[in-house]
């Protein structure tokens, strides 16, 4: 029997409060509007931002449906969709492309702008609601929601992939894997032979790795406070592992020594204000580039000294890589059937969406790289 123009009970991981876990609940999802594509959600990832948001470190509001790393299938289009149609495979994108906006239109740039990461309505665009709970409208989260059974996206906001693809994997295209390889290869351009420091190795900081080995970086110096995930990093292509704990002077000035002068390309793949200005101080004084990946609180800012932008350091940010992403969530599927790119290494868990909170726990113990939660 068809679902299409019908609203669906479905089950859902709701974040009524923070702090708290998840209440998985049966939610309602209404029928998508023009321009909107309803999808049941087949794998989710975690990741930390959403984490954040449930620490109350980065503010969206509440209650919502977290989520932004998934892979699905189309269940229904509104009107005028017309790039997918009901059983396409489809992984939803939590920076859209809508084509005509200044962002999209210029060939460098990639964040449009109808993305919903600056003001966080958690609203579709025409300022509703497709979520019930118990009769309320539910917050969407980063233009995805996916921890639930079926979410509804506006058209610019989904990308058909590779019928084939295993959805359990593809999934980290959705966010991790894509966000931190394209934060090396499109946002810094890390080039071969450059020297690379990427501080955080979660499944974020792995993919930076991954992206700086492709380029053909000759050193990548990982960094994290957790020794545990130096095993995994080194088997990405980290040379060398440094804890910061291990040494009683700041650690950009470990690497600047470890390096004479710097490295060329720097990442902060961790969200921490401390450790966005470690890894700037961490580049090269003059030429070296510092990538920021990691989301800070959203109430934090930065002190930092000018002389160490002065001496021309370039200090950058990077949302999902640097991949307009429409177009790049495809063809980064087909690098991922065709062997060119790999997923599972970032993949330490895998459990029923049930489990959700015990996969959230997995991150903050820090024995997980990504959980993938199946539908
Ligand atoms: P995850 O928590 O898996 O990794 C962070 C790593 O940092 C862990 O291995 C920690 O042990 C390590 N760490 C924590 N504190 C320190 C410290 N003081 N010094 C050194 N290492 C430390 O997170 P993730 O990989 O899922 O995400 C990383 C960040 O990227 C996080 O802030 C997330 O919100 C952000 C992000 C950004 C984007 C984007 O588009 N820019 C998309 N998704 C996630
Ligand atoms: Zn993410
Ligand atoms: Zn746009």
């Amino acid at each position: 029997m068809s679902t299409a123009g019908k609203v669906i009970k479905c089950k859902a991981a709701v974040c009524l409060e923070v702090k708290k876990p998840l209440s998985i609940v049966e939610i309602e999802v209404a029928p998508p509007k023009a321009h909107e594509v309803r999808i049941k959600i087949l794998a989710t990832g975690i990741c930390r931002s959403d984490d954040h948001v449930i620490s109350g470190s980065f503010h969206s509001p509440l209650p919502c449906i977290l989520g932004h790393e998934a892979a699905g299938v189309v269940e229904s289009v509104g009107e005028g969709v017309t790039s997918v149609k009901p059983g396409d495979k489809v992984i939803p994108l939590f920076v859209p492309q809508c084509g005509e906006c200044s962002t999209c239109l210029n060939p460098k740039a990639n964040l449009c702008t109808k993305n919903q990461l600056m003001d966080c309505n958690g609203m579709m665009r025409d300022g509703t609601s497709r979520f019930t709970y118990k009769g309320k409208p539910l917050y969407n989260f980063a233009n995805t929601s996916t921890f639930t059974e079926y979410t509804v996206v506006t058209e610019d906001a989904v990308a058909k992939i590779d019928a084939a693809a295993p959805p359990e994997k593809v999934c980290l295209i959705g966010c991790g894997f894509s966000t931190g390889y394209g934060a090396a290869l499109k946002t810094a351009q890390v080039e071969p032979g450059s020297t690379c420091a990427v501080f955080g190795l979660g499944g974020v900081g792995l993919s930076v790795v991954m992206g700086c080995k492709a380029a053909g970086a000759s050193r990548i110096i990982g960094v994290d406070i957790n020794k545990d995930k130096f095993a995994k990093a080194k088997e990405l292509g980290v040379t060398d592992c440094v804890n910061p704990k291990d040494f009683d002077k700041p650690i950009h000035d470990v690497i600047t020594e470890m390096t004479k002068g710097g490295v060329d390309y720097s990442f902060e793949v961790i969200g921490r204000t401390d450790t966005m200005t470690a890894a700037l101080a961490a580049c090269q004084m003059n030429y070296g580039t510092s990538v920021i990946v990691g989301m800070a609180p959203s109430l934090s800012e930065i002190k930092f000294h000018p002389m160490l932008l002065f001496t021309g350091r370039t200090w950058k940010g990077s949302i999902f890589g640097g991949w307009k992403s429409k177009e790049a969530v495809p063809k980064l599927v087909s690098d991922f059937m065709t062997k060119k790119i790999t997923l599972d290494p970032l993949i330490t868990h895998t459990l029923p969406f049930d489990k959700i909170n015990e996969g959230f726990e997995l991150l903050r113990s820090g024995k997980s790289i990504r959980t993938v939660l199946l539908f």
